[in-house]
């Protein structure tokens, strides 16, 4: 199908110890997008220093670095037609204070270093992050019948 992409998801250790893994996958999913794999982790400094290599140098960063590896995360692929740009929004607003009621930070946070969720932001942060956290040999092919009813052939 034409557009179908691939993307990150992380459900943050604040996800995780508020009890949020359920809620927050299940929104991505009756969203329509199909899990392609998912994995409980809890992230070692030296995966959060290449995730998050953009923001070396940051204020926010040992703060960041710090609390993504503060606990268990859920690890995640999604994929459907412009999944990256879909889950996105779907995730809403870096800020959640910010961010609009409806999205997954709009509903369930606060403040931006407790926003719950990361999704890729691009086809290149997708494609790397993917690779980054399962390589290319963990993600599941597999034909889901309920397709004839999200996606058009
Ligand atoms: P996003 O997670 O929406 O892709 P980002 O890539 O700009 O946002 O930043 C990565 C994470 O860093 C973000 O989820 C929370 C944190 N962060 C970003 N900007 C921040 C800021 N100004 N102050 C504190 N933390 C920030
Ligand atoms: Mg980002």
């Amino acid at each position: 199908m034409a557009g179908l992409e691939r993307t990150l998801v992380i459900v943050k250790p604040d996800g995780v110890q508020r009890g949020l893994v359920g809620e927050i996958v299940g929104r991505l999913e009756r969203r329509g997008l199909k899990i392609v794999a998912m994995q409980m982790r809890v992230i070692q400094r030296s995966l959060a220093e290449q995730h998050y290599a953009e923001h070396t140098g940051k204020a926010f960063y040992e703060a960041l670095v710090s609390y993504i590896g503060s606990g268990p995360s859920v690890t995640l692929v999604l994929e459907g037609p412009a999944a990256i740009a879909v889950t996105r929004s779907t995730v809403g607003k870096t800020n959640p204070g910010e961010a609009t009621p409806g999205t997954i930070r709009g509903d369930f946070g606060l403040v931006v270093g407790r926003n719950l969720i990361h999704a890729s932001d691009s086809p290149d942060s997708a494609a790397r992050e993917v690779e980054l956290f399962f390589g290319t040999g963990a993600l599941v092919e597999y034909e889901r019948d309920i397709d004839r009813w999200v996606l058009e052939s």
